[in-house]
């Protein structure tokens, strides 16, 4: 930690009060984490997903706001799952590493990339929410340390028209609630799962710019809406650290957060109710 924080070669130094803020309201939002010359180093690869252009994805490329099999035209959030898995150059990129300081700091040491992803709302796609969920609805019960740290960095401005993320804060020191898969057909047709907001849950809307990132727990609630926006994009570069522990769990149980994964979601998922 140094008292001013910011970006510092391959680190990115947090304050005192950023981990604080993220132990206190279960994320925290970060300023400046990437250039404007480091952005555009690794804009090309995303750019390559978000055009359908990877081959061999199958689940991993994907409608995050819809079922499974509708026609890329049609998908209002473009999903692109593991990139470093089908493009592995990707692998040690300068926004891993800084993600990876800025993890150490908050989840200790052993913090360990554990998954990526790549969002991306088309303009003008009101569809392309987001559902209100916990990260650990979605994930394996019984790991070891859930402690987690979801690193996602604006590729473009983001606020409330392109459906900037939104989160309830304080929510992550409450239970895992009951999550429900959104569409008919369970897992199989989709892989989105959801949970209903209580009335009295305060919502905070986390609007970045290019090149900030936010940074939530496993057990935050949160979600993001759809893009109303007539020509803006949200696009969305994530990178997640969990412990080694709960990494080498989630592998030998199968699971690699790939849609592709063929791991009994059943026995899995504790607190899914279909
Ligand atoms: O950025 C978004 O719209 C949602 C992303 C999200 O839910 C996540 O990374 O856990």
């Amino acid at each position: 930690m140094n008292e001013r924080g910011g970006r510092d070669g391959e680190h990115y130094w947090l304050t005192a009060q950023e981990i604080a803020q993220f132990k206190r309201d279960g994320y925290v939002t970060l300023r400046d984490v990437m250039t404007e010359a480091e952005l555009t180093a690794i804009e090309p690869a995303f750019q390559q997903f978000i055009r359908g252009e990877i081959e061999g994805m199958g689940r991993d490329f994907c409608d995050m706001s819809g079922p499974y099999g509708r026609a890329f035209e049609d998908f209002n959030l473009v999903n692109a799952v593991l990139p470093r898995r089908y493009r592995p150059d990707l692998c040690g990129n300068l926004f891993e590493l800084r993600c990876a300081s800025i993890s150490r700091q908050l989840i200790g040491a052993d913090a360990t990339l554990d998954y990526d992803q790549f969002l991306a709302k088309r303009p003008n796609k009101p569809d392309a929410e987001f559902s209100w969920h916990q990260d650990l609805g979605y994930w394996p019960t019984g790991t070891p340390d859930t402690q987690t740290a979801t690193c996602s960095l604006a590729l473009d401005d983001a606020d409330r028209e392109n459906g900037c993320l939104r989160v309830v804060p304080g929510s992550h020191k409450g239970p895992l609630r009951p999550h429900k898969p959104l569409h008919a057909g369970g897992r199989d047709a989709s892989h989105i799962l959801s949970i209903t907001l209580d009335a009295n849950d305060p919502v905070a809307e986390l609007p970045l710019k290019r090149g900030d990132i936010t940074v939530h727990d496993e057990r935050i609630v949160h979600g993001s809406g759809g893009n109303t926006s007539k020509a803006r994009w949200r696009r969305t570069y994530i990178v997640a650290f969990r412990s080694k522990a709960c990494v080498a769990y989630e592998r030998a149980i199968g699971f690699t957060h790939s849609h592709n994964d063929t791991i009994n979601w059943q026995t899995h998922l504790g607190a899914l109710e279909t």
